[in-house]
């Protein structure tokens, strides 16, 4: 039996008083679900007590059950049983939230006889963001207190309502500022001497299932192939054609399936990668991040712009400057167009954008990044050209002011140099648009102070991204694996796929777009100049740049764009320049099947994934998954490239690879060592520990 040490139990007059102490969240583990069943037998077992609550310790009522366990053997007493001892006692239980109650946590909650809160508190049922659904009476309790029209949005979205909203859906029966457990037990007293709480309100009428049978619809026809949802319209449904304990039964059967899924098993790796990507090796805790209370952006370009809209719409004051004027204006223009673009959408109102407005100072020449916290240079991507506004900064820039380049891939340590302060120098690599994508690369140099390294993570946070905290080195983490599938997609144009299949290929697996559509959008002429700087040929690629055909911007790139279309059409102009690259190559042409495809450009960017953990640019397998979902689109319900890699299996992966190597005769694409070593070893990436 497990230890009952995370739950205390005490008797105060006749009310007996369980308390949840089982940091960081009071997680359901099974310390905590043996500490809950003991105290709800103690409670009906003692004749002075008339009843009894549940309240927790810390920031947390109960975050749900603890995702850690699952797909482990169960430990008793498994949380449906602690929770039909909970609706089953004889003397009253009434819930003390503070805090948040989600999932399992909230499913406590239902079960109880009554519920108090803190305002301040939030209630939700997240199970389907991990490819789950309630599994411990949720989808059969919740409706039944407060309507299936109401207890399904929450379940569908996941997201947690407040207090104030719970106490208007009938799901607390109280919301107080303060003494939450006195008042839950008076509540509990009540209880006792009146008999009521006993069952939930009833609140399935026809009109409620009606609304629900619509909002259903609405939701299947979104599903886009994600099992949860069904589950999520089976289970509730069966509220209004089963009785409770066979709705029950049915919610377990669907919910023991999901835990099964691969999806759910990936949206899990996820949430623990996400949060295991903040652990930066060797920096503790006692390294404090340094105050930031303004910021100063160089280059007022797209990138420029959209790093000075991160730090407006976070309120934090930032001077965007450029060497002259008329780029300035341009800047200045195009970020106040797209917060018109907002407020015209309804996502902004036109008094927060007159606010972010004014925090961004315009001005020309780089002494303006005086008095700055940090500077983030977003400048052409031409290292002297960084390496003198460096030198410039160097100059102006106060003492202990961060300097960070937003460079993608270029060398940091030589940006650095070109300074007197390495130890305040690291990159901060944005995404474009950078103010709406998530994934932030904290480029850390041997010569990086720690605390600068904090800084960087704790500020990308506060702009609302997900910091990632990479080694040096060419790409950093994601450029560098997205080489490899720009490479392997110009191999398969050549050796006979079209754009249109390779495409097909990739958004059947999940992403939003295909790495042709994505060039066109992005504009194909960016990586012909990055090629061209480098001494890098892409015959496919290149040609389609010479013909002037550099995607939507000019009308036509790997597709045609007619009158400014978004979604491209098959060119033949371009499949015809295709067919003929391969015969001057003398490359009989053939078709692919779509797994083929996939095979041949995510393979490539797992070895590359490989190397990256061997050259410890990536401290674990999660960050990179981390970054690929957050960055690039990669579907979070796949858990990121090193997650499928293990769901495929390294050996399947290396033995495709050795083939792919002997077909083209490019080494490169031979497996890494990481990789070799554990395919032979039978095991995954999942088996590194950070
Ligand atoms: N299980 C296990 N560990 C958890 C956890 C959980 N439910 N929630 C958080 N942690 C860990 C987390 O990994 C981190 O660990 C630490 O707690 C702090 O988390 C049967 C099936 C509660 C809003 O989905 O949303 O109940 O890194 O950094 O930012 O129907 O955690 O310190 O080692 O996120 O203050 C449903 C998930 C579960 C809620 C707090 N519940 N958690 O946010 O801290 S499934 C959830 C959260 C379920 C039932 C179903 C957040 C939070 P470490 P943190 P935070």
């Amino acid at each position: 039996m497990p230890s009952m040490t995370k739950v205390r139990y005490e008797v105060r007059g006749r009310v007996a008083l369980a308390t949840i102490d089982g940091p960081p969240v009071n997680a359901l583990g099974a310390e905590v679900r043996a500490g809950l069943a003991d105290a709800v037998e103690r409670a009906n077992k003692d004749a002075g007590v008339t009843a009894l609550v549940v309240a927790a310790e810390g920031k947390a009522f109960i975050a749900g059950a603890d995702i850690s366990e699952f797909g482990k053997p169960p430990v008793a007493p498994s949380l449906p049983d602690l929770l039909d001892a909970i609706a089953g006692s004889s003397k009253p239980v009434v819930a003390a939230i503070q805090g948040v109650a989600l999932g399992g946590g909230l499913e406590v909650a239902l079960a109880c006889h009554g519920r108090v809160a803190l305002t301040g508190a939030k209630l939700g049922l997240p199970e389907i963001k991990l490819g789950l659904i309630p599994g411990a009476g949720g989808t059969q309790r919740l409706p039944r207190l407060i309507g299936a029209a109401k207890a399904f949005p929450m379940m569908l979205s996941g997201e947690p309502v407040s207090a104030g909203q719970a106490l208007e859906y009938g799901l607390l029966d109280e919301v107080v500022s303060e003494n939450v457990v006195a008042v839950a037990s008076q509540l509990a007293e009540t209880l006792a001497a009146t008999g009521a709480g006993r069952t939930a309100a009833d609140r399935l009428t026809e009109a409620d299932r009606e609304a629900f049978e619509a909002l259903a619809a609405e939701a299947l026809k979104k599903a886009e192939g994600a099992p949860n949802v069904p589950a999520l319209v089976e289970a509730v449904r069966s509220v209004f054609s089963l009785p409770f304990a066979e709705g029950l039964a049915v919610e377990r059967r669907l919910f023991l399936e999901l835990v099964a899924d691969e999806r759910s098993k990936a949206l899990r790796h996820v949430f623990f990668a996400e949060r295991e990507v903040a652990k930066l090796p060797g920096i503790g805790p006692e390294v404090k991040p340094r105050e930031i209370l303004s910021a100063a952006v160089i280059g007022a370009g797209t990138m420029g712009g959209g790093i000075a809209m991160c730090f407006a719409n976070a309120g934090i004051p930032v001077t965007l400057i450029e060497t002259a004027q008329a780029p300035l204006d341009n800047g200045m223009n195009r970020i106040a167009a797209i917060y018109d673009i907002s407020v015209q959408r309804g996502s902004l109102t036109p008094e927060a954008r007159a606010q972010r407005l004014k925090r961004i100072t315009p001005a020309v020449g780089l002494t303006a990044a005086a008095k700055a916290d940090i500077v983030i240079e977003a400048a052409f991507e031409e290292m002297g050209v960084k390496q003198s506004i460096f030198t410039g900064l160097d100059k102006v820039a106060k003492p202990g002011a961060i300097l960070a380049s937003n460079t993608s891939y270029l060398d940091i340590p030589t940006i650095a140099a070109a300074t007197g302060r390495p130890q305040d120098v690291l990159g901060m690599h944005f995404f474009s648009p950078a103010n709406v994508m998530k994934l932030l690369e904290v480029v850390r140099t041997k010569e990086v102070a720690d605390d600068v390294v904090v800084t960087a993570v704790a500020l990308g946070r506060r702009l609302g991204k997900v910091p990632v905290v990479v080694g040096n080195g060419f790409g950093f983490v994601g450029n560098r694996m997205l080489e490899q599938r720009t490479r392997a997609t110009e191999r398969l144009l050549v050796a006979g796929a079209l754009p249109h299949e390779i495409d097909a290929a990739l958004t059947g697996f999940g992403f939003k777009m295909g790495p042709c559509a994505m060039a066109d959008l992005a504009g194909n002429d960016i990586g012909w100049r990055s090629r061209k700087a480098r001494g890098l040929k892409a015959s496919v690629a290149d040609a389609i740049c010479e013909a002037g055909w550099f995607g939507q911007k000019t009308g036509r790139g790997y597709y045609l764009y007619p009158q400014g279309a978004r979604a491209g059409q098959r060119d033949p102009e371009v499949e015809a320049l295709i067919a003929r690259i391969s015969a001057e190559k003398g490359v009989t042409r053939r078709s692919f099947t779509s797994e083929e495809i996939l095979a041949r450009l995510l393979d490539p960017m797992v070895n590359e994934g490989a190397r990256i953990l061997e050259a410890g640019i990536a401290a674990r397998p999660g960050d990179i998954d981390i970054v690929w979902i957050n960055g690039y689109n990669w579907p979070a319900w796949r858990g990121g490239p090193m997650f499928w890699a293990d769901s495929v299996g390294l050996d399947v992966i290396a033995k495709r690879l050795e083939a792919l190597a002997a077909e083209t005769g490019d080494k490169a694409l031979e497996p890494a060592p990481l990789l070799q070593r554990l395919a032979a070893e039978r095991k995954g990436f999942g088996s590194l520990k950070g």
